[in-house]
């Protein structure tokens, strides 16, 4: 088994990128583009430029117009070229693409100071600098079409730094107190459901869910505040913790139930505990268009030798999800685990929104969690087609393993 990774979007960005060579192949010259380097995807059986006569009419090695190269990855057979100073890169693109030689070829986007939010306490958010997120929004900050459901304390759905990336069940909004209006089987569920005081609305108590929301999706680019890892989303309130964190495993299947059905894409879970229970397992494995992300839990011990449930649940489609520091080091109350432990991502000392209008300052697994389902949901919105699975695996693959 490999160690766990570090959830590293800039990566997935690459890899799904890359799938997509046919694209890219056709693609002119990108908006952004450092016009130096290009990205090359050699067809199988060549693997650089070494020996290839592209170019040869000027005598210098590569016809003068590529410097030199490396590998970006052995596996997808990706090369980083580099161009002589002076040389076109449309012409030396154009070169490669006629060559025979490249299944793709791009050139590389520069990582633009305009996709730098302007959100005021930005340099704070260590976790987003760790995970190369800046990298990741060059290709995309989110979709509106893309929900996660954060199943918690509830959501300050009025935080100015959360409201407009709140779902919103636009019948009831406009409807009627006390009426279903749009026949889901929940009363006045305007931005999703409280399960412990069983009614519709799921503002938070405790701030805990807020955070974590606050770190999937909190508004990118509206000069306030922090940035969740996407920064257009629709986040789906899912209260069934109190105000002192605690709930029952009845009131997360009726979570889940709520954002399975309500066409949630992604479930982040910054909770645990409780025994194996057979019922909540059928919940997660019955919700399989659902990704489901679960905090490792904090009790700094193996999970494979004492399960942490939901996370050690043995479901395909749920990703559980350690924590680590600003130095990439698991953090000390993070659990681990070979089998039950998929990856780890930024959960110490991380400033997200909470209570008010306010921001502070959290660490646990529980901060880690939403960093993966932010990351899953900007994945989802570059490409919209992916099944959970499919995310799952894509997450897994990428990153760098922890130290
Ligand atoms: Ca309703
Ligand atoms: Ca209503
Ligand atoms: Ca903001």
């Amino acid at each position: 088994m490999m160690p766990p990774r570090i959830l590293a979007v800039f990566m997935l960005v690459i890899l799904f990128t890359a799938s997509a060579t046919n694209v890219v192949a056709k693609r002119e010259i990108n908006k952004g583009a450092t016009g130096d380097r290009l990205i090359v995807k050699w067809k199988e059986g060549t693997d650089s430029l070494i020996g290839n006569d592209i170019g040869g009419d000027t005598g210098r090695p590569h016809g003068g117009r590529f410097k030199s190269s490396r590998k970006l990855s052995h596996r997808l057979r990706l090369d980083l070229v580099d161009l002589e100073s002076g040389v076109d890169p449309q012409e030396a693109l154009q070169e490669l693409l006629d060559s025979g030689l490249v299944e793709s070829a791009e050139l590389d986007a520069e990582v633009s100071i305009d996709l730098t939010p302007d959100d005021a306490r930005f340099d704070e958010l260590w976790g987003m600098q760790t995970i190369e997120a800046e990298l990741a929004w060059d290709a995309t900050t989110g979709s509106d079409d893309v929900i996660v459901c954060v199943v918690d304390t509830g959501v300050n759905y009025a935080h100015p730094d959360l409201a407009d990336n709140m779902w919103v069940n636009e019948a009831e909004r406009d409807g009627l107190p006390g009426v279903d209006d749009d026949g889901n089987g929940y009363i006045d569920d305007v931005y999703g459901w409280d399960a412990h005081n069983n009614d519709g609305d799921p503002d938070d108590d405790n701030s805990h869910g807020t955070h974590c929301s606050g770190t999937v999706g909190a508004r990118g680019g509206n000069a306030i505040g922090v940035v969740g890892v996407a920064h257009n989303v629709k986040i789906m309130a899912c209260k069934f913790l109190d105000d002192s964190g605690s709930g029952s495993t009845s009131g997360a299947i009726t979570c889940i139930d709520y954002c399975a059905t309500n066409g949630a894409h992604i479930a982040s879970h910054s909770w645990g505990g409780g025994s194996y229970s057979t019922a909540l397992k059928t919940a997660l494995d019955n919700s399989d268009y659902m990704l489901h992300v679960a905090a490792a839990g904090n009790d700094g011990e193996d999970a494979d030798l004492n399960p942490h449930y939901p996370s050690s649940y043995d479901t395909p489609h749920l990703i559980s999800v350690a924590s680590t520091t600003s130095t990439d080091a698991m953090s000390s109350f993070s659990n681990w685990g070979v089998a039950s432990v998929d990856m780890g991502a930024p959960g110490s000392s991380i400033l997200s929104t909470v209570l008010g209008t306010a921001y502070g300052y959290s660490s646990g697994t529980s901060m880690a969690t939403p960093h993966v389902a932010g990351a899953a949901a900007l994945m989802l919105a570059k490409n919209p087609s992916l099944s959970p699975l499919e995310l799952k695996h894509i997450l897994l693959d990428s990153g760098d393993p922890i130290a």
